[in-house]
């Protein structure tokens, strides 16, 4: 979304306290998470074949084992249910349920997910789950990926069997996390799986994922006809370098066209923005988009699901040269920015997470009332926020072991107040889900960012509460913000 640069959020002095019913939960991914990458009859996909190519993650680490969910989870849903939380959301592994991307279903991976499922809803915990948060079986990929429309048919089939196979089980199925991420940064800047380097196939993967996500909603609707359905966007706040340049403003347009509108205007308004087939006509004449998709694809939503973290600033780069790209996005491999050459993503002031991401709640707030504004009858969810630090383990006075989290305690402290000043500003929020319930694989990056509530230790997979999970466990309990020094065991 464009924005105009945003006053500073003043702290309220009052504890904030948030509407009755509104849904305080936790958030992970398959294959950040669940590990047993061979086992239990589970298929190859994208992220198996891309971490295991040398030099395409930190340190080369895999999601092999990760957070070993797989075989710990009922262990992770009493986390869960200590922690007091209404909802987690989590995403299915496709190529654990339908190992191929198409054809045979793998009954070990649905019974699998049944399982976890049924055990969440015992414990009274509402399960939120995504269809496809970023592992593409292998097989799909090597017949073109999301540049191939027959990958947006076979995700249709897969949901259509989810819908069938878990049915009432699933609180609120989201098609997509962040396609923004699946197209641009797997198919033109080759930093996420496939790991591609093709701009007209990023831009062809935005259509498909696009359809994908309309195609799948009717397959849902289809097979449960009061399921509710979304999909999670992770949208850029994007601030112009000078607010007074009308080059400036055209640097946001550009970036917000391709960021942003590039799925909202599908998916929400029914058509792909003028101005966004104009700035990338030299790369595509979107000829992939046929008669009907924007029907399909324009499907009302229960909810819409927003993943913030930090905002981007541009200016237009005038005269030349090689661009700046502090834009958040690793930046080992080609651009991302299809179609751009001439903006420039400057360095943002302190203070910043582990992610050399800007710190700016107020961006939250921004984002949650524009969105508010544009689609006033569309409820809103932040389905993820939080924040990677590097914080180690210690031994407290009474022998337990402790992790003083306290950046990660005040990070959520103020975005969660970013989120309760845009519900007094009017923005229909219904939920926020932390991101994550436990430190995990952050693909790229491997092992080595921590954004969990709850520490894991690699590769034994114990599990230790931050100060941040205590913290969370009080505001979810109680539904009225914590003070920082409210991160305590509840026992103490
Ligand atoms: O870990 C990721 C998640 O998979 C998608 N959204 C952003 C998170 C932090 O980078």
């Amino acid at each position: 979304m464009m924005s105009e640069p945003t006053e500073t959020q003043v702290a309220s002095s009052a504890p904030r306290t948030f509407p009755t019913g509104f849904v305080w939960g936790t958030a992970t991914a398959a294959y950040q998470i669940e590990g047993a990458a061979r086992e239990g009859g589970r298929g190859p996909s994208i992220w198996d074949t891309f971490s295991h190519t040398p030099g395409r993650t930190q340190d080369g680490d895999t999601g092999d084992a990760a957070c070993d969910h797989y075989h710990r989870w009922a262990e992770d849903v009493e986390h869960l249910t200590r922690l007091g939380v209404g909802a987690y959301r989590l995403s299915l592994s496709w190529p654990r349920v339908q190992p191929g991307g198409r054809g045979p279903l793998n009954p070990e991976g649905v019974t699998f997910y049944r399982r976890l499922l049924d055990s969440l809803r015992e414990h009274g915990i509402r399960p939120y789950v995504t269809l496809y948060h970023w592992d593409l079986p292998q097989e799909l990929e090597d017949a073109g990926g999301w540049a191939n429309r027959e990958t947006a048919l076979a995700f249709a089939e897969y949901a259509r069997h989810m819908a069938r196979e878990l049915g009432e089980r699933v609180e609120v199925w989201t098609t997509l996390n962040e396609p923004f991420c699946s197209s641009y940064l797997g198919y033109a800047s080759e930093v996420h799986a496939p790991g591609r380097t093709e701009p007209a196939a990023a831009l062809a993967a935005v259509h498909h994922l696009n359809l994908a996500h309309g195609l799948a909603i009717r397959a849902i609707r289809e097979e449960i006809p009061g399921a509710r359905t979304s999909v999670t966007l992770n949208l850029h706040l994007i601030h112009p370098a000078d607010p007074a340049s009308p080059a400036d403003a055209d640097a946001v347009r550009q970036i917000d066209a391709l960021a942003n509108r590039a799925f909202t205007g599908p998916m929400l308004d029914g058509a792909y923005p003028d101005d966004l087939l104009a700035d990338t006509a030299q790369v595509s004449d979107w000829s992939f988009v046929r008669e009907g998709d924007l029907e399909v694809i324009r499907q009302p939503l229960d909810v819409l699901g927003v993943n913030y973290y930090f905002t981007t600033l541009v200016r237009k780069l005038v005269g030349g040269g090689t661009p700046e790209r502090a834009d958040g996005h690793k930046t080992a491999g080609a651009s991302p920015w299809v179609g751009v050459t001439d903006v420039e993503f400057l360095p943002q002031p302190g203070p910043h997470t582990e992610m050399g991401w800007n710190i700016e709640p107020a961006g939250m707030t921004r984002l949650l009332v524009d969105l508010h504004r544009r689609y006033p009858g569309l409820p809103l969810a932040v389905t993820e926020n939080g924040a990677a630090f590097a914080d180690e383990p210690v031994v407290d006075a009474a022998g337990r072991r402790r992790v003083h989290d306290e950046r990660r305690v005040r990070y959520l402290r103020d975005h969660v107040d970013a989120v309760g000043a845009a519900v007094d500003a009017g923005a229909d929020v219904r939920a926020y889900f932390a991101w994550s319930l436990m430190d995990n694989f952050e693909w790229a990056y491997g092992y080595s960012k921590r954004f969990g509530l709850i520490r894991v230790e690699y590769p034994t997979g114990e599990r230790t509460w931050k100060d941040s999970a205590y913290w969370y466990a009080r505001l979810a309990s109680t539904g009225t913000l914590p003070a920082i020094a409210d991160a305590e065991p509840l026992d103490t």
